[in-house]
Parts: structure tokens; C-alpha cells; sequence
């Protein structure tokens, strides 16, 4: 299996994530995919690909135009204001107040954040620019005919909405390369995400179209990140009602119960008859993850793979979350391996 990957990843290298009324250490850092990329070439899972370049209209097909042109010149503005440290949104339209964009950047930041976890520094805009370039290569390898390709992006994607960055998240890397799919003739687009974290953001961006089926397998909201969306209940809106699935697990799901979703979500991905699957892939299931909460184990990646592979679609798996850098390599390229016939 091909893997697209690009350098400019490191751009992306802040110093803060506010964490327990801390700066912390932030989770999402440049060793992630530097970490996948080593086991990759250790595995000898197949040629390692350089994105094109793809520019910002595809993006713009998911995102709006504001949002773009904020993140752009968010760190510019940031500095010109004169502050000191990385940029971190404090204020946000509560209840009741109105929401329209502010001119100065703290409002703006604000406006288009859902939580003050991700901060933005110098490089942030590149890497995110990239990020999306590898996952639109892939997406277009696929379409010439790959099987299946690794789009080893970073940062991640799939918390961003279509004007809201947070959970590490700042273009929905998946969302466009699903959109993509659609822009070249594919007719129906299953995204399944299988990060720990809920795909508020994936779910948002399709939540009234029937043309792309979104599920996600995540930990309870109630209980953990996004806190505000990925219940049960949001089935689709409108047209969109119907095409969106919500599995949600409690702390400590082990993959034998996991598994019982992943099912359920391959015979709807079958009954919608897609033509064309998305897998954000999140490790952060796994069981020594520093944030998250199931129990799943490296074999368990080998299966996921396994039981992907027999929907016998073209697939684009986008990498997500997972933060025991020690292991993400070897559960990342199991999901790889294991949908290429590794036992
Ligand atoms: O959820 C957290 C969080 C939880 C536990 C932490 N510990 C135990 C130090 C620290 C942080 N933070 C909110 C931001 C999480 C973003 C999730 C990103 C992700 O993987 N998405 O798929
Ligand atoms: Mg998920
Ligand atoms: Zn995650």
C-alpha cells in the first residue's frame, strides 16, 4: 500500500496545550507521524509518495471562505496585536449573545474555535495546507486505480467543521478528500471514523446529505471530547436524515464490544452502497492511550484492517488521533497490513 506523506508536517510544532488550567506539553506534536512514517518504512508497507500541490479550492468546497482566509492570517494578526505567546481563544459567543465575526483576532479566534486545547503558532497554516495536500493525493491515487492508500496526515482533521478549528484540528482532511471523491463522479461516499473521538466535524460538515454516509465509533461525548455533539440520537438532517451513525461506547470497551459497532457500520456502509469509503483512523483506542479510554490491542488493528478490506472498496484511510507515540507506529501500520491480508 502506497503512504503519502509530506516534511512540512514540523511546521505545525507548538509549545501549548491548555490542559487542567495548564500549559502542558502538547499531545499532537511532530514525533506522531514521523514515529508512523519509521514503521511504515520498517514494515516495507510500499512506496512512500510526496503530496501534490492542490491549492485551496478543494478545501474551500468544505470550508467556508472567511474561515480559511482567518486561518491564514491568524498568526500574522496575533503578532501584530503584539502578544507574546502562542495563539489561544479565550472568549467565545455564550448563550444567548450574538454570533457574528468580530474584527479584532482574540474575537475572531473565539468565532472560530470549539475549545482553547489548540493553540496556533508560526507554521500552523502550512502544515494544515499540507496536511490536506496528502490527503487529496491519496484520495486521487485512489481514484487512479490503488486499492487502497495511506494518507498519513498531520495535524489531524476530523474535529474541524466547516468554520470551526479545535481537537487539534484545523482543515477536515477527511471531508475534503470525501468531497473530492464526489467531485469526480463518485456517487455515494461512506466516511467511517474509527478514531476515539467522535467526527463532530465530518458529521457537520454532511449533516444534510444523503450523497455521504458518515459514521463514527467514539467514546461517550458525555464524557469526553467533543462534549457537545456525537450522540446517539443524530441520525441526518433533512435529506441527511438517515445518513449519519452515532456508536457510542463507555470507558474500558474492550474490542470485543468495539467490534459489535464496526459491524453494525460495515453492513450500513453495505446497504447504502457506497462507492467510494473514507476512514479516518484514529489509535487512540488504544488501550495505553494517554487520553482516551477503550482497550483495544495492537493484534486488534491487524482485524480492524482485516474486516475494512472485505467491504472491498477503493479506500482512503486518514490518519486522525493516537498519542502513545511509543505504539502508534505499529497500530497504525497494523490497520494497513491487516487490510492487505496480514493475519
Ligand atoms: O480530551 C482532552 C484531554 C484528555 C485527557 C488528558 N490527559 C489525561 C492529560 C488531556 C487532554 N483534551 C481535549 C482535546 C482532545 C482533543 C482530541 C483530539 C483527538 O484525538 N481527536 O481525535
Ligand atoms: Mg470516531
Ligand atoms: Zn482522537
Amino acid at each position: 500500500m502506497k503512504t503519502v506523506f509530506s516534511p512540512l508536517h514540523n511546521r505545525r510544532d507548538v509549545k501549548t496545550e491548555l490542559d487542567g488550567g495548564l500549559l502542558i506539553a502538547p499531545h499532537e506534536k511532530p514525533s506522531r507521524a514521523e514515529t508512523i512514517l519509521a514503521r511504515v518504512k520498517s514494515q516495507a508497507l510500499g512506496e512512500i509518495v510526496e503530496p501534490e500541490e492542490f491549492g485551496l479550492e478543494p478545501i474551500k468546497r468544505v470550508h467556508t471562505d472567511n474561515y480559511v482566509a482567518f486561518l491564514e492570517n491568524c498568526w500574522r494578526e496575533w503578532q501584530a496585536d503584539g502578544k507574546q505567546g502562542e495563539a489561544i481563544p479565550v472568549f467565545w459567543a455564550g448563550r444567548g449573545m450574538r454570533h457574528r465575526e468580530p474584527k479584532d483576532i482574540d474575537g475572531r479566534l473565539g468565532y472560530y474555535s470549539m475549545g482553547a486545547d489548540t493553540s496556533i503558532s508560526e507554521g500552523t497554516w502550512e502544515a494544515a495546507c499540507a496536511s490536506v495536500n496528502v490527503a487529496l493525493t491519496g484520495q486521487k491515487l485512489v481514484a487512479e486505480g490503488e486499492r487502497a492508500v495511506f494518507a498519513l496526515c498531520r495535524p489531524p482533521g476530523h474535529h474541524a467543521h466547516a468554520d470551526l478549528f479545535g481537537g487539534y484540528c484545523f482543515f477536515n482532511n477527511a471531508a475534503i478528500a470525501a468531497q473530492a471523491f464526489r467531485d469526480l463522479g463518485y456517487q455515494r461516499v461512506a466516511v467511517l471514523d474509527v478514531d476515539f473521538h467522535h467526527g463532530n466535524g465530518t458529521q457537520s460538515i454532511f449533516y444534510h446529505r444523503n450523497d455521504v454516509l458518515t459514521i463514527s465509533l467514539h467514546g461517550d461525548p458525555d464524557l469526553v471530547f467533543p462534549h457537545f455533539l456525537g450522540f446517539e440520537d443524530e441520525t441526518g438532517e433533512g435529506e441527511g436524515e438517515g445518513y449519519n451513525l452515532n456508536i457510542v461506547y463507555p470507558p474500558g470497551t474492550p474490542f470485543s464490544v468495539w467490534r459489535q459497532g464496526l459491524e453494525t457500520a460495515c453492513r450500513r456502509i453495505a446497504d447504502f452502497g457506497a462507492d467510494a469509503l473514507v476512514v479516518p483512523l484514529g489509535v487512540d483506542t488504544f488501550e495505553d492511550d494517554p487520553i482516551s479510554f477503550f482497550k483495544l490491542t495492537s493484534p486488534d488493528y491487524l482485524t480492524l484492517g482485516q474486516r475494512l478490506a472485505q467491504l472491498g472498496l477503493p479506500t482512503l484511510f486518514t490518519m486522525e488521533g493516537g498519542y502513545d507515540v511509543d505504539a502508534i507506529g505499529v497500530n497504525a501500520v497494523n490497520v494497513m497490513q491487516g487490510f492487505e491480508g496480514k493475519a
